[in-house]
């Protein structure tokens, strides 16, 4: 039997391919056209996480919670979001699973001045949250773990952040990704939080790679 090219293409990359992948998702910068707030600066976090599966299987998902720290940040601005909390994903996971995002942005309008304890309490209120919600899920379909991570992000930020004023919520992003779909290298992607009185902009970065 005569081989054709294709078929000598997709056997070379089967004999190269380990059908892993390290994914790393970094949360980049935040850019401010107009503030929420009316007097001075916004107080601008995200809060949501990043979660890995298979869809339509029990397998284990793998779910990571995002929370940053609040970024002070006035209109005509740009900031970069600090470690611990700008890298949200890093894990080897299977060339076939898919890579579901579901955050919040927000600006905080009651400082404790303790960003600290404050981001502790936030991560471990996420976690449990994102846990439950995602962990009811038996066998997802394709980006429905996106919608759960935002029903339950929600209530878990304002239980978490107690306070007479609310964080104000700008907007979301929920996001879809095949893993075998991902450019290999890096990749960046912008998203709009817009409102009638807010303009953000926020980028982030997909680094992937194969792996053994
Ligand atoms: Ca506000
Ligand atoms: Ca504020």
């Amino acid at each position: 039997m005569k081989l054709g090219s294709e078929h000598c293409k997709k056997w070379r990359d089967d004999m190269t391919d380990s059908g892993k992948r390290r994914v790393t998702i970094k949360l980049a910068d935040v850019v401010c056209r107009d503030t929420e707030d009316v007097l001075g600066a916004d107080e601008f976090f995200i809060a949501g996480a990043v979660v890995n599966y298979t869809p339509n299987s029990s397998l284990k998902k793998l779910h990571k919670p995002t929370a940053t720290k609040p970024i002070i940040i006035n209109t005509g601005q740009t900031r970069f979001f600090p470690e611990p909390g700008a890298t949200v994903f890093d894990a080897v996971v299977g060339k076939d699973s898919y890579i579901d995002i579901g955050w919040e942005g927000r600006d905080e309008d009651f400082e404790t001045g303790d960003f600290v304890k404050e981001y502790e309490v936030l991560l471990g209120a996420i976690t449990t949250a994102v846990g439950t919600a995602v962990g009811t899920l038996v066998s997802p379909g394709v980006g429905t773990v996106a919608g759960a991570i935002l029903g339950a992000i929600g209530p878990a930020v304002l239980k978490a952040l107690p306070s007479v004023d609310k964080p104000d919520l700008l907007g979301i992003h929920a996001a879809v990704y095949h893993v075998a779909k991902l450019k290999l290298g890096r990749t960046r992607i912008e998203f709009p939080l817009q409102g009638k009185s807010w303009d953000y902009k926020v980028g982030y970065t997909i680094d992937c790679g194969i792996t053994a």
